[in-house]
């Protein structure tokens, strides 16, 4: 049986993975840092199938300690600092975390055994202030924040160990993919959760920022095969992963209100200056031919789906949250 441990297993993508990966008959190992809270709600549902080992991007013993414990033959590298927004409060933590944290694994790798193949979660938000449209393997990066000035550190690196030291290390340069996992803070599941409150009545409206940023929105859920199919090749790459389509934040609003059935959606929206960004990303749109045609991956869950799936979990789990 093969072992696999995924960073950031707790995360919306990481809860995905390790569902495939054990749908694939992996034994897989999580790495968790230490919380005052247990915070294990994404994974809940496997927790019996899967074993979480302790350790933090923050701390390289850690991290060559969990793969001396575990003896991994795949890791994936999906823990971060994620959120945009919080990468100009806590610039420094974000490239501790989403940058360095990257060269720790890639580190520990190199010391406990260099064959294990590593998966690097680099981002669209690379690209930032795009030099070119569609943007595919080759676009010039720009970011425009403190995290993907991080992912971009996080990307080279991880092509610099693949070329220094043979390592069979991908990075998968995946545009924004969104679930009913997705973190409240994320504009999708903030609009989606918002949208399902209203519904109910249990909330008077939304507050959003820049309305006309567009974005290549996915289904985490295809996203996660394409982590796993990098690992699976002869050589080791680097892919974009994106639907190849993109839709402002104002369209995602629009849907989701249509799909909760409320028709003068205008006025529950407000929008509020303080969610502006420092500096912002306009527009996103991938080409993942590559991937198509080496990986053989499609995305399968269109724009409209993914909206209504978001609604109505939402929709759901605030009516289950009335009943407790
Ligand atoms: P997420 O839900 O925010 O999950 C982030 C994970 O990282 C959590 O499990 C978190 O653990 C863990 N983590 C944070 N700091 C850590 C540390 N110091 N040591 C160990 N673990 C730590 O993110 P996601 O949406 O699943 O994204 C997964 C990865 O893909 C991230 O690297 C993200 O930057 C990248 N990415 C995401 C997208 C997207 O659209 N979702 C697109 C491109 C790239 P806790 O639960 O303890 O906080
Ligand atoms: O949902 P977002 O916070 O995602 P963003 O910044 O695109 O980053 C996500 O995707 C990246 C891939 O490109 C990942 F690497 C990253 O980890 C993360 O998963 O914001 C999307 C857009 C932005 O233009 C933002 O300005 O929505 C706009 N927006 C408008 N009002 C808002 C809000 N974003 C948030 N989070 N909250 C708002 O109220």
């Amino acid at each position: 049986m093969k072992k696999a441990l995924i960073t950031g297993i707790t995360g919306q993508d990481g809860s995905y993975l390790a569902e495939f990966l054990l749908s694939k008959g992996y034994m897989v190992y999580g790495l968790t840092r230490r919380t005052s809270t247990v915070n294990n709600e994404r994974i809940k549902h496997i927790q019996e199938k899967i074993t979480l080992v302790q350790g933090d991007l923050l701390d390289q013993n850690s991290l060559s300690n969990a793969l001396v414990e575990v003896g991994p033959e795949e890791v994936y590298n999906l823990a971060a600092q994620s959120f945009v927004g919080t990468s100009w409060n806590q610039p420094v933590l974000t490239g501790e975390i989403t940058a360095l944290g990257v060269v720790r694994m890639l580190e520990a790798i190199r010391m406990v055994n260099p064959k294990i193949k590593f998966y690097q979660a680099s981002s669209s938000e690379m690209f930032g202030k795009v030099v070119e449209s569609p943007q595919t393997e080759r676009t010039r990066f720009y970011p425009r924040s403190p995290y993907g000035v991080a992912k971009a550190y996080g990307h080279y690196i991880t092509v610099n160990y693949r070329e220094s030291y043979s390592l069979f290390a991908c990075s998968g340069i995946l545009f924004n993919h969104e679930s009913p996992r997705r973190g409240l803070e994320f504009v999708t599941r903030k609009i989606t959760h918002g949208v399902a409150r209203i519904a109910l009545g249990l909330q008077k409206e939304i507050s959003l920022g820049n309305l006309h940023s567009k974005r290549d929105w996915g289904f985490a859920g295809d996203y996660v095969e394409a982590m796993w199919l990098m690992l699976q090749q002869d050589f080791a790459d680097d892919y974009v992963i994106a639907t190849g389509e993109n839709h402002s934040v104002k369209e995602f609003v629009e849907l989701a209100f249509k799909y909760a059935k409320i028709t003068n959606w205008e006025k529950y929206l407000k929008i509020d200056k303080k969610l502006l960004r420092p500096a912002e990303v306009d527009f996103l749109i991938g080409n993942a031919t590559k991937a198509k045609k080496v990986l053989g991956w499609t995305p399968k869950v269109s724009f409209n789906d993914l909206v209504k799936l978001m609604v109505e979990n939402d929709i759901k789990r605030e009516k289950e949250n009335q009943r407790v």
